[in-house]
């Protein structure tokens, strides 16, 4: 998979390089481009903001160096690529969006900062390949950036050969719909807390079913929103 990240900070991106993903890219299954979006300003300044029409508060991310910096994505991409932009007006990232993107060819991620992009700048890029704003959840932060590097980690994860053992991603959070169940490693009695029993029984069975009833219990208190209305 190729990533391409646009932004005004690119040093953000420099934990990419370790751990898990970083063993991605090095076996050439990942293969992430970050790129300054200052390059592509035109002015003395490099400048890449401006002040909003129709008045309000801070400014607004100017057209035209993100337009120079799409083209020069695309200029060498051998398929249309599916453009993300994190924002907190987009629709929910979830474990379903990071699945359904772990397949993809190529994705650009575009970070705003301050209030955000000139709104053009979204209609150009579906001229050029998909267009998903994305949102992580209902927070704002301070940027894109963030929000882009969580994004990049869950899907990245995904790809085939990136993570270590494909059984563990079958057990997690969110695969089943279910939130996952507690574990536990030696020893097992520690600082007054025993390990439940059932899994140091041997029982198959028995451990399965007190996994599956501890994922729907923690489901229902914690996050009663991802059962049907019904249970
Ligand atoms: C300026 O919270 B966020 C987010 C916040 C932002 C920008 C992009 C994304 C740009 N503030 O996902």
């Amino acid at each position: 998979m190729r990533v391409d990240v646009v932004t005004i900070f690119p040093a953000f991106f420099d934990v990419l390089e370790v751990s898990l993903l970083g063993k991605a890219r090095g076996a050439g299954l990942l293969d992430v481009r970050v790129h300054d979006l200052r390059d592509y300003a035109t002015d003395r300044h490099r400048s890449v903001d401006d002040t909003p029409y129709g008045g309000g508060a801070g400014m607004v991310m100017k057209p035209e160096p993100w337009g120079a910096a799409l083209d020069a994505i695309i200029a060498d991409a051998a398929t249309a690529p599916t453009f993300i932009f994190p924002s907190p007006a987009g629709e929910l990232f979830s474990q379903r969006t990071a699945r359904e993107l772990s397949d993809a060819e190529h994705l650009v991620f575009g970070c705003g900062r301050y209030e955000g992009i000139d709104e053009r700048v979204f209609a150009y890029a579906a001229t050029l390949g998909d267009v998903r704003l994305m949102s992580l959840g209902d927070y704002v932060l301070n940027g894109g950036e963030v929000a882009s590097m969580a994004m990049i980690e869950a899907i990245g994860r995904l790809i085939p050969g990136v993570v270590g053992n494909p059984e563990s991603l079958v057990e997690e959070s969110h695969e089943n719909g279910l939130l996952e169940y507690p574990s536990y490693t030696k020893p097992a009695s520690w600082r007054g807390q025993d390990v439940p029993d059932v899994l140091l029984s041997g029982h198959h069975r028995r451990v399965a079913e007190w996994r599956r009833e501890q994922q729907m219990t923690r489901t229902r208190t914690r996050r009663p929103d991802l059962l049907p209305p019904s249970s």
